[in-house]
């Protein structure tokens, strides 16, 4: 007979995840079902991932962090995975959009994070389903701030999902089951097997999460385009790590604001090789033609006009970028770039 083995948000802990299969010892009869989060957070999204990109009977249901990845919607812990996956992130992330959101079967609805209470399945929002900001933000206006769909939901079949960590597994027999006991929290890795509705949990080997985010500082720093960064988010960023915690992070910081003060004193040598090369052509005579096709044209004709200062150059220049073709163009060496990467 055909079992559905369950398991709770992976979020990368692959050790856990065989760890948990060992105890359960799934046959080739059964399916492995996932309820979505199998990346972020943890150590080894590209393993967990392969597992049910290439194991034959598993499914994969959307979480809201596959979710996040597919929209494009980045914050610390998706930035930390697109470092992980490297470059096969585009790839398993087009995988990711191929997900579904709800699995039913004879005895039991899986989604990832809730159902609103009373919707048919079908009739059921994808952001709900999956716990988006924007679903648990429509549950609450529904519910009530104070009270979680999983307490109201009657029925008529029994719903199991993850999402919402808890220290064991949340029960209401025939109705509930919550089973994210926060495997990359340093907690527990757990399985809902069906039909039969038995649960098994395996310890986390540590808290992941807490490691993973201290250790990862460095490389997202790295994998920031600062060369297109406008000067406003450039600062913005800077200002975001100063207080940057290893000695790693703090290298690289240190070598990006060198860099950045080693811009701000490029801005003002194309400032004043701008108006050399402007006077230059003034006094070689028919200066509008001289400057026509110049790659720094637009800097060129505002001195002409008496306009061109400091800022005048920034907004010309609006990233590192921008400031090297200026460079280029007005016969200054190379920018330097950015700081070597914290892997080399
Ligand atoms: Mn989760």
């Amino acid at each position: 007979m055909t079992r559905h083995i369950v398991i709770g948000d992976i979020h990368g802990c692959y050790a856990e995840l065989v760890d948990l299969l060992a105890l359960v010892g799934p046959t080739s009869d059964d399916v492995i079902v996932s309820v979505g989060d199998l990346v972020d957070r943890g150590p080894d999204p590209a393993r967990v991932i392969d597992f049910f990109r290439t194991t034959p009977n598993t499914i994969a249901l959307t979480g809201n962090h596959e979710r996040k990845h597919v929209r494009g919607v980045f914050s610390y812990a998706q930035e930390i995975t697109r470092v992980q996956l490297g470059a096969r992130y585009a790839d398993d992330v087009a995988w990711m959009a191929t997900l579904p959101y709800s699995l039913e079967l004879p005895e039991a609805i899986i989604v990832h994070a809730a159902v609103m209470p009373g919707v048919p399945l079908a009739e059921q929002k994808e952001e709900i389903l999956c716990g988006s900001t924007s679903g648990e933000q429509d549950l609450e206006r529904t519910l009530g701030a104070n009270r979680w769909w999983h307490e109201v939901y009657a029925g008529p079949k029994p719903v199991v999902f993850g999402h919402h960590v808890v220290e064991e597994p949340l029960v209401r027999p025939g109705l509930i089951y919550g089973i994210d006991t926060g495997a990359c929290h340093g907690q527990r890795l757990t399985a809902l097997v069906l039909p039969d509705f038995t649960l098994h949990s395996v310890p986390a080997r540590e808290d992941h999460w807490a490691r993973i985010k201290r250790t990862y500082q460095a490389d997202v720093l790295a994998a920031k385009p600062w060369i297109e960064m406008a000067w406003p988010d450039l600062d913005e960023q800077l200002g975001r790590f100063s207080r940057a915690g290893d000695a790693r992070t703090h290298a690289y910081v240190t070598a990006l604001r060198d860099w950045r003060d080693a811009l701000e004193r490029r801005l003002a040598d194309v400032h004043e090789a701008a108006m050399r090369e402007a006077d230059r052509m003034t006094a070689a005579g028919d200066r509008t033609q001289l400057a026509k096709g110049h790659g720094a044209a637009a800097l060129l004709f505002q001195h002409f006009r008496g306009r061109l200062d400091l800022d005048a150059v920034r907004k010309n220049a609006q990233t590192p970028y921008k400031l090297a073709q200026l460079s280029a163009a007005l016969g200054l060496p190379p920018l330097p770039v950015p700081a070597p990467s914290p892997r080399d």
